[in-house]
Formats: structure tokens, sequence, C-alpha cells
């Protein structure tokens, strides 16, 4: 699915070196789940600005556990279309696995660490802030069939 609101200029993904301190996560595909440790994980930077439907912009460099390197470690098969992100409050987003490739689990935003009450949160180029998915407790792979709406399967809060 693609996100016409969306900024990408500004996008782009470097490595950085930095000392893990990052939640663990459960990875799900169907009945399977798996917790995984990111203590081991490189960081990646993601830079960013996103658009909310308010109009206001915002961005910055967070940094954090490529979710690329997290759903290595997944249960199930390949056959998974989109990842669904389920953080704090029930806030659910699903993006498809192009966009949720390219994010990272945040920790820190520029020298700060993010406030525990917000970490991790999905950061990727391209995904509006709804989606910028705060206190992430739980990845989820989901296979959709090509004619279904990835709205479908979201439940984002705060949506203006
Ligand atoms: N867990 C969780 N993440 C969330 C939300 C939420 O309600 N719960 N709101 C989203 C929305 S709609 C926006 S615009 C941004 C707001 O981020 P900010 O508080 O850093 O401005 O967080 C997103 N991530
Ligand atoms: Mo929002």
């Amino acid at each position: 699915m693609d996100h016409p609101d969306s900024a990408d200029e500004s996008s782009r993904a470097v490595p950085t070196q930095s000392p893990s301190d990052s939640p663990h996560v459960t990875l799900v595909a169907g009945d399977d789940r798996r917790v995984v440790d990111p203590a081991d994980a490189p960081w990646r930077t993601v830079t960013d600005s996103f658009l909310c439907a308010s109009g206001e912009r915002w961005g910055g460099e967070w940094r954090g556990v490529p979710v690329a390197w997290l759903l290595e470690r997944a249960p199930g098969d390949d056959a998974a279309t989109h990842l669904r992100i389920h953080g704090a409050g029930d806030h659910v987003a699903c993006v498809s696995l192009a966009d949720a490739l390219g994010g990272v689990l945040a920790v820190e935003r520029g020298d700060d660490r993010l406030p525990p009450a917000d970490r991790p949160r999905f950061v990727a180029p391209g995904v509006v802030a709804a989606r910028t998915v705060k206190a992430v407790r739980r990845l989820e792979l989901i296979e959709l069939a090509p004619d279904e709406d990835a709205e479908a399967y979201e439940a984002l809060a705060n949506v203006d």
C-alpha cells in the first residue's frame, strides 16, 4: 500500500554503533510466537519527517533496532505481506513489509533517550505519523490478499 501523503525525500538509513538497551519484542506469525532480545542487534538511524493528518510535519534522527533484523528471527513461513505493529493503548498500525523493512524500533531521537513510556517506537521512511507506533509490544506478520485493505487491520488512536 502506498502512502501518497508521506514525505520520503529526506529518508535515509545509515549504520550506527551504540550500546543496545532495547526492550524485548514478541514476534508473532499465526499461532507461533517468539520473544526476541535485541541486545545483540546492530543499531541503525532513520532520518525522516512525518506528515500528520493535521498537516503538521515533524522529523528527526531516530536510532534503534532494525525491523529487518527482528523479522529475520520471526517464526512462520515467508508468505507474509504486511506487518501489524501493536503498541501501547492498543494502537495498531498495519504497514506493507516493504515499508516496515526500512524501519527501526527506535529508543533514541537525536541525542535524547525516548521516554520509557514511548519506547521502543516504530519509525520508518515514508510512514505517516499515526503509524509511528509508540511502546511497541508485538510485531505480527500477516498475509493479505491483493484486494484486501490494510487499514481494516489497524486501530489508530488520536488521528485528527
Ligand atoms: N502507542 C501509540 N502510538 C502512537 C499514538 C497512540 O495513540 N498510541 N498516536 C500516533 C499519532 S496519531 C501521532 S500523530 C503520533 C504523535 O507523536 P508525538 O506524541 O511524538 O507527537 O504518535 C503516533 N503513535
Ligand atoms: Mo496523529
